[in-house]
Order: C-alpha cells, then sequence, then structure tokens
C-alpha cells in the first residue's frame, strides 16, 4: 500500500497510527501541504478534494478520507481492533473521532486559515480563529470522556477516538491553545507511551522539518 501524506498533516497521522497499531507497513509518499503539492493535477488525480491522506491498495484502489480508511484497515485487519463491540460503546467512539474529524478539524484547516488571510484577516486573526475553533471543542471532548474508565479515552485500548484525539493535541499545542483538560492530557500520556503514536509523531517523519 501507499500513503500520501505529510508530516503534519494531523489527518495522516491518525492513518500512520492505525496502520502501525495494526502491524502494517506501507510506502510513503510526501505531499508539501506548504508548498500546495496537495493541489497538483497529479494528487488531484488521486485524491478530487486535494487533501492528505490517500491511501492506495495493492490492487490500486483510492481510499481517501482518513476515517474511512481507518475504518477500511479496521475492517480488513480486524486486530486490534478500534472500534468496541458494543452498538452504544462504538456510537460514542465514533461521535467522540467525529468532533474532532468533521467539527473541530475542518474549522481550522489550512485551506480555512488560507482563506481568512486571503480576506483581509492578519495570521495573528487566523490562529486566534483556530485556538477558539480547538478551545471550545476541547471542552465538550473532555466532557465526553469524563466518567469513561481506562488510560484511554473509550477503556483499556486505543480506539479511533485516541486515534483523532493525539495528532488534534498535538495541532492545538501548535496553534498555542492552553492545554488545561486533564482527562484529555491523561490519554494523550497514555498514547504516546504506544510506539504506534510515538514512533509516528509529525517530528519524526523523514519529510519533518
Ligand atoms: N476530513 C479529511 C481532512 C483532510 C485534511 O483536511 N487534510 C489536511 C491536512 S491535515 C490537508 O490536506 N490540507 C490541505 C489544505 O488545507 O489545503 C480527512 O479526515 O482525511
Amino acid at each position: 500500500m501507499i500513503l500520501h501524506g505529510y508530516f503534519r498533516s494531523s489527518a495522516a497521522w491518525r492513518v500512520r497510527i492505525a496502520l502501525q497499531l495494526k502491524g502494517l507497513t506501507v510506502e510513503h509518499r510526501y505531499q508539501h501541504l506548504r508548498k500546495g503539492e496537495q493541489l497538483s493535477p497529479e494528487y488531484l488525480a488521486i485524491n478530487p478534494q486535494g487533501l492528505l491522506p490517500s491511501l492506495i491498495l495493492d490492487d490500486g484502489a483510492v481510499l481517501t478520507q482518513s476515517l474511512a480508511i481507518c475504518e477500511y484497515l479496521d475492517e480488513q485487519y480486524p486486530e486490534p481492533s478500534l472500534r468496541p463491540s458494543d452498538p452504544v460503546a462504538r456510537a460514542r467512539v465514533r461521535a467522540f473521532a467525529q468532533v474532532i474529524a468533521c467539527d473541530i478539524h475542518p474549522v481550522q484547516n489550512l485551506r480555512v486559515l488560507k482563506a481568512l488571510q486571503a480576506r483581509g484577516q492578519t495570521q495573528d486573526d487566523a490562529n486566534v480563529w483556530a485556538r477558539d475553533v480547538i478551545d471550545g471543542g476541547f471542552d465538550a471532548l473532555e466532557t465526553l470522556v469524563t466518567g469513561q474508565t481506562g488510560p484511554f479515552a473509550f477503556g483499556d485500548t486505543p480506539t479511533l477516538a485516541d486515534i483523532c484525539l493525539v495528532p488534534q493535541m498535538a495541532n492545538a499545542r501548535r496553534f498555542g491553545v492552553d492545554l488545561r483538560w486533564p482527562r484529555l492530557s491523561a490519554i494523550e500520556a497514555a498514547c504516546l507511551a504506544l510506539p504506534a503514536f510515538a514512533d509516528t509523531h509529525p517530528d519524526l517523519q523523514p519529510d519533518a522539518e
């Protein structure tokens, strides 16, 4: 398989974590987001949204959208499972992951921040916007996992919730968010004690700058 990513892409980091949890190795290709390589005709032919990540399977099929890719991996390589089997628990894990993937991350994404600046906002204004979006979202996330037991967001093993949380915590740090959520911080620490999270950290990627 081939994973198109970028060291700082939090959506690509989700897939790197899922792959490593499953013990899968892939070939990595990099699209430099700041240089706009995700918008080259060659990459748009792979992912018409011009977003990272994309996973190309051995038979040439292209998968996009990090959560869809992680769920594909979970279905194709079921152990260890990234989603609880109980339907209510599974819905809660998905909801937590979607707070990040649908409601926080897309609003503070590079193209949104660039669009704000193109409409006259300063970089500082754009960063304040990103911080506010993350801050409000993290308040909700902390509540969603308060009362859950185990070191991870939902229990004793990492799930899609953790896979989305850790990269978003890194984004939060990059934007200077005060990480004042004790349960989220404890979950992040538990995850980063695992090689699947630690080894796939953006700073350790070959294209890191
Ligand atoms: N919902 C998508 C989000 C993908 C996404 O926004 N990726 C970012 C990097 S984290 C990207 O490619 N941004 C390029 C841009 O904004 O132009 C997913 O989960 O895969």
